[in-house]
């Protein structure tokens, strides 16, 4: 089909969530809508304060540059502009955005008649981010356990949060979480190779389907998963590491306080063990 008939057959009225038709249009390829509006203006926004922060600060180094959430002492109450106030306006803008992002994806799900499975798939990252900055520092009581906004500073963030808990590597739900990124890869690499293997069999050879895709993975291992069962699997697999990883930042403090390290000791003191001792 031409772009201008394809065009024609897609790019249709309704679907909004706010707004009706008022913002029912394209600028070139992209869907605006109410959402495309305030995406841009929270995105123009937090974008202008960061640079005006930086500004403020004492370098322009773009590796150190850092907008610092407040001072702990600050609790969850708003800070003066210079001192974490700033990133919690950048903050708000950044949710704004992202919030802006997920609904723009539902209105041009809901135009084309298609399932949420997109935004639905993106809110598990923006879960993520809003766990770190928003979820975690409320239960702590202070905004001031949100990461800074910076290469390095929130590179030592991470590394300094890690170590406070002994050691992240000996968090459950971070090696939940780590499992699921390596099993990510390992099928998507598997997915990636399948299908190129399928439509690149080699100069004069004739394409394969998923026929040969099956049949591929029958012979080596007697199980092929599907075309569409590989990318339930995928999604799954993605969603779950994004999932486990707010799950393991969200336990580390506000309902574990020790060393990740220790914590895996609680197995010796189980009473089965002790069974006997007087
Ligand atoms: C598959 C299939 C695909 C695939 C892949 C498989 C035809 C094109 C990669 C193989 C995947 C399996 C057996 C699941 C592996 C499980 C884990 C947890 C990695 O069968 O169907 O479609 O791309």
């Amino acid at each position: 089909m031409a772009l201008l008939n394809y065009e024609r057959k897609y790019r249709i009225r309704g679907g909004t969530l706010v707004g009706g038709d008022l913002f029912d249009f394209w600028v070139g390829p992209f869907y605006v809508g109410f959402f495309g509006v305030t995406t841009a203006f929270f995105a123009a926004l937090g974008t202008a304060l960061i640079f005006f922060g930086a500004s403020q600060g004492d370098t322009w180094n773009p590796w150190l540059i850092s907008i610092d959430p407040p001072d702990v002492s600050y609790g969850l109450a708003l800070a003066p502009m210079m001192e974490g106030g700033l990133w919690q306006i950048i903050t708000f803008c950044a949710i704004g955005a992202f919030g802006s992002w997920i609904l723009r994806e539902v209105e041009i799900s809901r135009k084309l008649g298609m399932g949420f499975h997109v935004p639905f798939a993106f809110s598990f990252a923006v879960l993520a981010y809003v766990t770190l900055v928003v979820i975690r520092p409320v239960l702590m009581g202070a905004w001031g356990h949100g990461f800074p906004y910076g290469i390095m500073s929130h590179l030592d963030w991470v590394s300094n949060t890690g170590y406070m808990y002994g050691n992240f590597h000996y968090n459950p739900a971070h090696m939940i979480a780590i499992t699921f990124f390596f099993t990510t890869t390992l099928a998507l690499a598997m997915h990636g190779g399948l299908v190129l293997s399928a439509t690149n069999p080699g100069k004069g050879k004739e394409v394969k389907t998923p026929e040969h895709e099956n049949a591929f993975f029958r012979d080596f291992i007697g199980y092929s998963i599907g075309t569409l069962g590989i990318h339930r699997l995928g999604l799954f697999l993605a969603l779950s590491a994004g999932f486990w990883s707010a799950v393991c930042i969200v336990i580390s403090g506000p309902f574990y306080e020790g060393s990740w390290i220790t914590w895996w000791d609680g197995w010796k003191n189980l009473p089965i063990w002790h069974m006997g001792d007087v």
